[in-house]
């Protein structure tokens, strides 16, 4: 069992993250049935204050809060128990980011800031919108330098050795989140701040987004990589075997930080202000993520095959047959999976110069990162909720509470499989996402991309409340597991921390030279970014006074 103050932590950034995910989602169903032309709402509430209230609470906080929840309680099991410093410091960066998030989400639902998540100027919420932000992001760098340092301490008591496979990945994801946070923090800091409180009149729009995807672009490799994190060390634990390869699995790591900083103009493809040649050498680098993604794609492949076959599986696809569906922890993993699939494949289609071109702000879009963030991440964390909360309540996983996790991640993929893919035929047929209205005045060609079976309104509003369904089952598991099931006994499956074991005997030690990747990972952002930053501002246009249209 891990130290008594890292439990309490790993719970407490777990319940902010529960609760941000029950917000959240009820956000989600209002958005689905007013889309649908099925609910009006209150005066003193708009569709774009729920929207941006949805992106934040689920994009950013559920998924901060849990991220740091699962790595503070892998780095104490797998490195030990916290000193008093890094206790000290890590609950200082938690409270910091609360304070951060309770803040914003008082600004979004005071109506404040309905700016959506990525805050984009020259919509101007108030001030303290943005303070609160950098508080959220500040937050989780004390925390993440807390467990550096605790990693440091490992180090410098284990001198030549390479650190376990859990603690290493963490730091990867931190040396990610800290470089990419720069940024955002740049923007917030010296652009927002000041024009939002009134000390200067404009703002430089295309430079404030283009430091936001700076940084947006790696977000999702923060979510991402915890999750790899569970696919490459729980999942051959709980089909019974190995990790497939140690320094391979370092190695993808590294690649996802080269390949995932140097890259955000994908995501302005369209807008004026970048020249043509910058935005190709990006995607190009885009591109590149194939390879980590392929790497990750084969080991799992590999420990799936080898488990079968070591239970005898025959043929080419026996092995299937051999995995421990019953087993929830791991088909929830696999599920979540699964979804990345198309998830994937839609990414090389966003992020391809044409063919952005034709899905760029449609309902496709949403279609997208619903069946990326919000299912592939998210099920995951569902899938490590169901053991690591027990882990750390002492509580196990009873049978009722199993049945209902089936009914739970069923729910979620045929919620998702209906919503998802109603968005993504209705934005290749044009409809836009972010908005309220889907009708445009009963126009009659935009009717008609509105009466198939997936292309319909209805689809995505069954689909939402299938989801929201699942959503509240989802937190009746995690009360269960916190306050309602029986102790756990010894060595019950079902509260301990599924972690495999992975021979690191063969692997090089320069993978653990942190100096040399982040110094290519910054050398890389540098090609990538210099010049056309220092264009963006020494060629900056009269900038743009604040709008608030809501
Ligand atoms: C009950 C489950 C959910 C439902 C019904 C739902 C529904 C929706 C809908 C309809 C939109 C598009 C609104 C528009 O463009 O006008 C949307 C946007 C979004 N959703 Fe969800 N969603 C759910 C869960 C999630 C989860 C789990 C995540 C991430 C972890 C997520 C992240 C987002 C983000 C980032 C946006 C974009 C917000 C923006 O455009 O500013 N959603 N959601
Ligand atoms: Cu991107």
């Amino acid at each position: 069992m891990i130290g008594n103050s890292e439990r309490k932590l790993a719970l407490s950034n777990i319940a902010v993250a529960y609760t941000a995910f029950l917000i959240g989602t009820f956000c989600g169903l209002i958005q689905v049935f007013m889309r649908n032309d099925r609910l009006e709402l209150p005066a003193w509430l708009d569709y774009y204050q729920v929207l941006t209230a949805h992106g934040v609470l689920l994009a950013l906080v559920y998924t901060t809060f849990f991220i740091y929840g699962f790595l503070i309680t892998g780095m104490s099991k797998s490195l030990g128990t916290f000193g008093p410093k890094v206790r000290l410091w890590s609950w200082i960066g938690f409270f910091v980011t609360l304070i951060g998030t309770v803040g914003a989400t008082i600004e979004i639902i005071s109506g404040r800031a309905s700016v959506l998540y990525t805050f984009y100027a020259p919509l101007k919420a108030s001030g303290w919108f943005y303070v609160d932000l950098a508080l959220l992001i500040i937050g989780t760098w004390i925390m993440s330098f807390a467990l550096i340092g605790h990693y440091m301490q490992w180090r410098r008591k284990n001198p030549g050795v390479l650190s376990p496979l859990f603690a290493y990945m963490t730091m990867a994801t931190f040396a990610l989140w800290i470089i990419s946070c720069l940024g955002v923090v740049a923007a917030v800091l010296f652009q927002y701040i000041p024009w939002a409180f009134g000390f200067v009149d404009t703002i430089n729009v295309e430079l404030s987004r283009s430091l936001f995807w700076y940084f947006g672009h790696p977000l999702v490799y923060f979510w991402l990589l915890p999750a790899y994190m569970a696919w490459y060390l729980v999942i051959p634990k709980l089909v019974g075997t190995k990790v497939f390869s140690d320094s391979l699995a370092r190695l993808s790591f590294l690649l996802f930080i080269l390949f995932s900083i140097p890259v955000g103009f994908h995501h302005q493809l369209g807008e004026p202000g970048v020249s043509d040649f910058w935005k190709f050498l990006q995607v190009t680098l885009t591109f590149m993520v194939v390879i980590p993604t392929l790497m990750t794609a084969f080991s799992l492949f590999a420990v799936f095959e080898t488990s079968g076959r070591q239970k005898g599986a025959k043929g080419l696809f026996g092995w299937i047959g051999k995995l421990p569906w019953s087993d929830i922890r791991f088909t929830s993993i696999f599920i979540a999976m699964a979804f990345f699939i198309p998830g994937g494949a839609g990414g090389i289609i966003n992020a391809s110069f044409q063919l952005n071109e034709f899905i760029h702000n449609t309902l496709w879009v949403v279609g997208h990162f619903h069946i990326t963030v919000g299912t592939p991440v998210a099920m995951t964390f569902m899938g490590i909720s169901f053991w690591l909360i027990p882990y750390l309540t002492g509580r196990t996983l009873g049978k009722t509470t199993k049945k209902l996790a089936y009914v739970q991640i069923a729910s979620w993929s045929i919620g998702m499989i209906l919503m998802s893919s109603a968005q993504h035929v209705l934005g290749l047929l044009g409809a836009p996402r972010r908005t309220q209205y889907s009708h445009y005045n009963d126009n009659p060609t935009v009717l008609g991309w509105f009466d198939g079976f997936f292309s319909n309104t209805a689809t995505i509003a069954i689909g939402g409340t299938i989801l929201f369904f699942s959503a509240m089952l989802l937190i009746v598991i995690v009360l269960r597991l916190w306050f309602v099931e029986p102790r756990s006994l010894e060595n019950d499956l079902y509260a301990e921390f599924p972690i495999a074991e992975s021979d690191s005997s063969a692997t090089p030690k320069w993978l653990e030279n942190w100096w040399i990747w982040i110094g290519i990972a910054l050398a890389l952002i540098i090609i990538a970014y210099a010049i056309p930053i220092t264009h963006l501002i020494q060629d900056a246009p009269p900038g743009s006074k604040g709008f608030i249209n809501w």
